[in-house]
């Protein structure tokens, strides 16, 4: 606890007077007229307050309990002694006396008391409005007649203890200085936040004076930040008059106040700032912040590609875009790095987030002060979309923890068309982020130097206790939601207002010529001269050409564009390594309570190890992290419990049954092992996944993986998956090798429990962007978990993974499949032909679980003629692979068989494939026939008998000749 907070305690608000205080409040709830009218308004207000504020006041019962009253008292004789003299009366003097004692002592309890209401609610009525649309100017709470106080108070000193800095001060002069710290151009909320230290620095720091006093210079620096920020857009609107910008026109102190925080940061140790962004004002930062040269972003209006012409993909509208860039103030370089982003708004935060861990881990920054997150948010967003919750609850997760970001939201009190009455329900856009007790400030966007002062204490409050902070700026959208929008259509009385509101930037030039900082000439020079620049830069743009893609530098320098086919990498281990890794994963240390079940199944894994036969999937599994850490790379591993496995298989922590001390054999494997770390992620899809996807693309020399509880509950992250999972690398040229592993499969459990819908990712599947595979082997699973990571390119990999194969008696390899000369199959061969390529009556190809139904009716039936084919990766589909082994049996039928029902699964997705390759050989039957469950609406039935009858009719389907 600091120093100032013990003082604090030990101060009047906590001292006897609670004890006062307590025994007014039993007074009043017994019989309220048996106290003062002014106190009986005052219990009647708290109502359900009244239990907090008391225990405030009373502070913790092992406090000190020296009083406010002995100061009051002390200054007591002073006023006693006037009265005595009044009288002269000595011992009819007493009387009075103590009246006054008594009446000093309500004083202050009653001051502090409306302290308190100040720095819980003065942000109520506090000036934050630019337009002034909205009259907040009173609340009774903050009326000191609320507190029994009436205008002949006014002058009269009261002893509140250097509660505001002030030890006694007239009444006018107290509620002067909170009105000034709380009810200015700043509203604050902290009084939510739990931890005292943190609540106590916020207080100290704007009670004092809740202003910075600016230099000449700095003041100086506010208007020229102001002035290019608004000289872009108007340079913008009139040389591209009518196209989208989604311009910061009215919120132009975003600009000024970024660059405090870089600044400040800077100071405070920071080196790199991972920033996510929407559109309002994105070009600007970009220029005015990012420093992208303007030429560069003139060509982009002009139509130019953002890449040179030699770089594939779709490219992205120039307000997605991001870039990075350092920047220097006082000889400090902070790295800054704008994250691109999909119009879906606030599906960037988690990215943020994932990819400013990933840094820090990469700079060894384990204090997390040297690389920050900073999110920018509209305030319609920042309240209606859950993956905003969704991130606060990540943020002080310990393996989601950056040590805080700094949100900053351009509130322009609009959301495209909608009002903030219709798009929440709080009273703030921000109330989210009570959720972390994170500080929240609101600020007037048209009072500059307040925005910067905020800024400059949530930058120094994210570097001193590593939480997140918010600014919360209102502001104004000067033009419809872009430039091309007619605002009045919903708002003509905010945009008559707009009209008329002199710009931020004139506003402040005004301002500091009245005091004599800047010329009305200097303050037109900088718009003069600014402008030149621009004009000089939008005529060099026309012969602008992007000359180099910055995308495979940095972290991801000795990567290269995919090429190729096959693409095995090497992921083959030598065996003794193998079965050492085995080894010490059935392992633990000597006197480790390992539970019951557990050790025999951990027995049963040793004995798999040391034949080298019957290794299941998580074994299969644990061998391909284990060999990858000891080979050097790092495994990350998150998912809702991930640890132990939903289906019970991975076991990956022990945990002592008396101690709960927990052990991780892939942690322990050599002392020279990378980091393994499996993670029991909260119960979020989208914010989990949008972490990992913003890690992998950070550092892409650790395997990142994502799983799902079931593989269907990842359409809660479908903006991530679609956006960027999928498109990224084509809109924006950044690699992933994220894997997410989504268990699937249907073994009637039901509509939820079944599918991972396939067809999703296979719909997704189009310029080599992922990677889908559905494989049957533990050493498939094996080989595709290592080739992630063993080659010279990234490419997200979506696996299905399985559930009852888990466990299956057949689905197990042996340890040699995994050891020299191995590889992973695109295709997976039957490999025990029962009659010649030519007496072939039928290939039966399918992908995942439904190998091993067909595989065990086959037999049972003693089918000959029949050929199974398993398509293990289904995008890139292994096309040349596949005309090469089915070239073997052109007279052959040709069935597709899956269990998922026909709308979903592979088949819309194999069906033409298929019918190329089959058409390419010049098969005698082309077109392939489906073998699977009928088109429905629900992915799998409710009834495990009808879920039986389904399957058996559909392996009926295909092996019956
Ligand atoms: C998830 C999502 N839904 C809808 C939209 C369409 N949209 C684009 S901007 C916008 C309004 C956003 O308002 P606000 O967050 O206040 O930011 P502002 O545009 O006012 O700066 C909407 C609804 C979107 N981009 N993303």
């Amino acid at each position: 606890m600091s120093k100032r907070l013990e003082d604090e305690r030990r101060s009047f608000l906590f001292g006897s007077n609670a004890d006062f205080i307590a025994e007014l409040q039993g007074r009043f709830l017994a019989d309220p007229a048996s106290v003062d009218p002014s106190w009986q308004r005052f219990f009647a207000d708290l109502h359900d307050d009244a239990a907090s504020v008391l225990g405030e006041v009373r502070g913790a019962s092992w406090a000190p309990r020296p009083s406010l009253i002995a100061g009051a008292a002390a200054r007591e004789p002073a006023i006693a002694l006037e009265g005595a003299a009044g009288n002269g009366e000595g011992a009819a003097a007493r009387e009075p006396g103590a009246d006054r004692i008594r009446q000093a002592q309500l004083d202050s309890l009653r001051a502090i008391m409306m302290i308190r209401a100040y720095r819980v609610r003065g942000h109520l009525i506090a000036k934050l409005d630019p337009l002034g649309l909205e009259k907040r100017e009173y609340h009774p709470e903050l009326d000191y007649k609320s507190y029994g106080f009436t205008d002949d108070d006014l002058d009269r000193p009261i002893f509140i203890d250097n509660v505001l800095g002030i030890e006694s001060a007239p009444l006018r002069e107290i509620v002067k200085r909170l009105r000034e710290t709380y009810c200015g151009a700043v509203g604050v909320e902290y009084m939510h936040m739990q931890d005292p230290d943190q609540k106590l620095w916020i207080q100290e720091r704007i009670e004092g004076h809740n202003r910075t006093e600016f230099t000449s210079k700095g003041k100086q620096a506010i208007l020229e930040r102001l002035t290019v920020a608004e000289t872009f857009e108007r340079f913008l609107d009139r040389k591209f008059t009518g196209t989208k910008r989604f311009g910061l026109d009215g919120a132009e102190t975003l600009i000024p106040a970024l660059e405090q925080i870089i600044k400040v940061g800077g100071k405070l140790g920071i080196e790199e700032i991972v920033i996510g962004m929407p559109h309002r004002g994105r070009l600007n930062v970009l220029a005015n912040v990012m420093s992208k040269p303007f030429t560069a972003i003139f060509a982009e209006f002009e139509g130019n590609a953002p890449t040179p012409e030699d770089v594939q993909g779709s490219g992205d509208v120039k307000y997605h875009l991001g870039t990075s860039s350092d920047r220097e103030f006082d000889g400090k370089t902070v790295h800054l790095s704008l994250l691109a982003n999909p119009s879906h708004l606030e599906a960037v935060d988690p990215v943020v987030l994932g990819k400013a861990r990933a840094k820090q881990r990469l700079r060894g920054d384990v204090e997390r002060s040297k690389v920050m997150g900073l999110i920018m948010h509209g305030d319609a967003a920042f309240a209606g979309q859950g993956i905003v919750a969704e991130t606060f609850e990540l943020s002080e997760l310990y393996d989601y923890r950056i040590g805080g970001t700094i949100h900053f939201v351009v509130n322009n009190q609009i959301g495209f068309t909608t009002n903030p009455s219709s798009a929440r329900t709080g009273a703030y856009c921000s109330d989210m982020a009570k959720v972390v007790q994170a500080p929240i400030f609101h600020v007037n966007g048209d009072d500059p130097e307040a925005v910067v002062h905020v800024a400059r204490i949530a930058t120094e409050f994210r570097q001193r206790f590593k939480r997140d902070v918010v600014v919360d700026m209102f502001c104004y959208r000067r033009h419809g939601h872009n430039e091309i929008d007619e605002p009045a259509f919903t708002q003509p009385r905010m945009y008559r207002k707009i009209a008329q509101q002199p710009t931020t930037r004139q506003l402040y030039a005004e301002k500091l010529i009245q005091e004599g900082e800047v010329t009305a000439d200097a303050a037109q020079r900088m718009v003069s001269e600014f402008s030149a620049r621009l004009e000089h830069d939008f005529e060099a743009a026309k012969g602008y050409r992007v000359n180099k893609a910055d995308w495979l530098e940095g972290a991801w320098s000795g990567f290269e564009v995919a090429h190729g086919e096959a693409r095995r990498g090497e992921t083959a281990v030598e065996l003794d390594r193998l079965r050492e890794i085995g080894l010490k994963l059935c392992s633990y240390p000597a006197g480790f309570n390992v539970n019951r079940k557990l050790a025999r199944l951990l027995e049963q894994k040793r004995k798999a190890i040391e034949s080298g036969e019957g290794i299941d999937w998580a074994t299969a599994e644990a061998l391909a992290f284990g060999s990858l850490v000891v080979e050097g790379t790092t495994v990350r591993l998150a998912g809702q419990d991930s640890g132990r496995g939903t289906f019970s298989q991975r076991h990956a922590v022990l945990v002592d049954q008396e101690s709960e001390e927990k052990y991780v054999p892939l942690a322990n494997l050599s002392a020279d092992q990378a980091v393994f770390r499996v993670i029991d992620s909260p119960l979020a899809e989208a914010s989990a996944l949008g972490f990992e996807y913003g890690y992998s693309v950070a550092d892409p020399r650790t395997l990142v993986l994502w799983e799902a509880q079931f593989g269907d509950f990842a359409d809660g992250a479908q903006s991530i998956i679609d956006e960027f999972i999928a498109a990224g690398e084509s809109k924006w040229l950044r690699m992933s090798g994220l894997v997410m592993l989504l268990p699937h499969g249907y073994e009637g459990q039901g509509p939820d429990h079944s599918s991972a819908r396939l067809e999703r990712y296979l719909q997704l599947c189009a310029e080599d962007n992922l990677q889908v595979v559905n494989c049957t082997t533990p050493a498939q699973y094996f080989h595709v978990l290592r080739r992630q990571m063993r080659r010279n390119f990234r490419k997200p990999l979506i696996v299905m993974t399985p559930k009852s194969l888990l466990r299956h008696k057949l689905a197990v390899s042996k340890l040699a499949d995994m050891g020299p000369g191995t590889s992973f199959h695109r295709l997976y061969y039957d490999w025990a032909p029962r009659v010649p390529d030519n007496q072939v009556a039928r290939v039966v190809l399918c992908s995942g679980k439904v190998y091993y139904d067909l595989l065990e009716e086959l037999e049972k039936r003693k089918l000959k003629e029949i050929y199974l084919l398993r398509l293990e990766q289904l995008y890139p589909c292994p096309l040349h692979a596949l005309s090469v082994e089915l070239a073997r049996f052109k007279q052959a039928e040709f069935v597709w068989c899956q269990e998922e029902s026909r709308n979903m699964g592979a088949w819309f997705f194999v069906e033409p494939r298929l019918e190329q390759v089959l058409v390419s050989i010049g098969a005698a039957r082309p077109r392939p026939r489906y073998a699977g469950r009928a088109e429905s609406a629900s992915p799998a039935s409710g009834h495990y008998a009808r879920h039986l009858q389904e399957q058996r009719k559909l392996i009926d389907e295909a092996l019956s000749l």
